[in-house]
């Protein structure tokens, strides 16, 4: 792909960076620095006009929403949290996968009186619940959920759950499946429009690379 107008594409460190890799490959685009070992935020790539912005994870919609990126990768359970305002979501890219579960104590109660919740996932645990038609008391935090119920903070979680081993190691049990979760290709709306066969143009070779993916699964 040639590149003649600036595209900035952002991404968090770890398993979003290092499964989009492949995906931009196929687009031709490499970057120069490892964010492992680099501390650059802002990373070329061998077309001069495309940067990669290396950020935390649940911060890649706000930077793509507000066009300081035109382009990111984002976990769906980020997505839900964000809410998606001015960002358009094409492709799921098949990557980062894992189940958004409501986890607790073996044989804890799922339902009841005013089920205190411990989560990160605010958004997902309070749509989860009310879809039940139940009223639960939601507690926000930032991470280790697993150690809430541990010590009475909350009757259960809601959680990421890959391999199951985290719950595992806490005594702590999967109980209840609300959603799997992938990451997801945003585009700001702006961009969409003003930048649109350029970005349609990457898209197209993502989402083939995408597809080919999914056929060694
Ligand atoms: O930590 P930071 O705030 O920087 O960001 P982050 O934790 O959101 O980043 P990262 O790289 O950990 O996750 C990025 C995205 O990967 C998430 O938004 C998810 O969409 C996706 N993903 C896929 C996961 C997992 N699998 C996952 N297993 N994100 C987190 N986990 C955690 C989970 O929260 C739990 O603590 O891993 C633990 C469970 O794993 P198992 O294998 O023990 O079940
Ligand atoms: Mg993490």
């Amino acid at each position: 792909m040639n590149f003649d107008i600036p595209i900035t594409i952002a991404l968090s460190k770890g398993r979003i960076f290092k499964q989009t890799l492949p995906l931009l490959s196929y687009a031709g685009i490499e970057p120069l620095d490892d964010p492992d070992s680099s501390r650059k935020l802002i990373l070329d790539t061998n077309h001069s006009q495309v940067k990669l912005l290396i950020i935390r994870a649940t911060d890649v919609p706000t930077y793509v929403q507000w066009g300081a990126a035109d382009l990111g990768v984002a976990g769906k359970d980020v997505l839900i949290e964000h809410g998606g305002e001015g960002l358009y979501e094409p492709l799921d890219l098949g990557i980062a996968r894992c189940r958004m579960m409501v986890a607790g104590a073996a044989g804890a109660k799922l339902s009841g009186d005013r089920l205190r919740i411990a989560t990160k996932y605010v958004n997902a645990a309070r749509n989860h619940f009310a879809s039940k038609g139940q009223q639960v008391e939601i507690i926000k935090l930032y991470g280790s959920m697993e150690l809430a119920p541990l010590v009475g903070l909350s009757d259960l979680i809601v959680d990421l759950v890959e391999s199951g081993n985290t719950l595992k190691a806490n005594g702590l049990v999967p109980l209840e499946h609300i959603q799997h979760i992938s990451s997801r290709l945003v585009v700001n709306k702006a961009s969409w429009k003003m930048k649109h066969d350029t970005v349609i143009k990457l898209l197209g070779a993502i989402r083939q690379a995408v597809t080919a993916n999914s056929k060694f699964e």
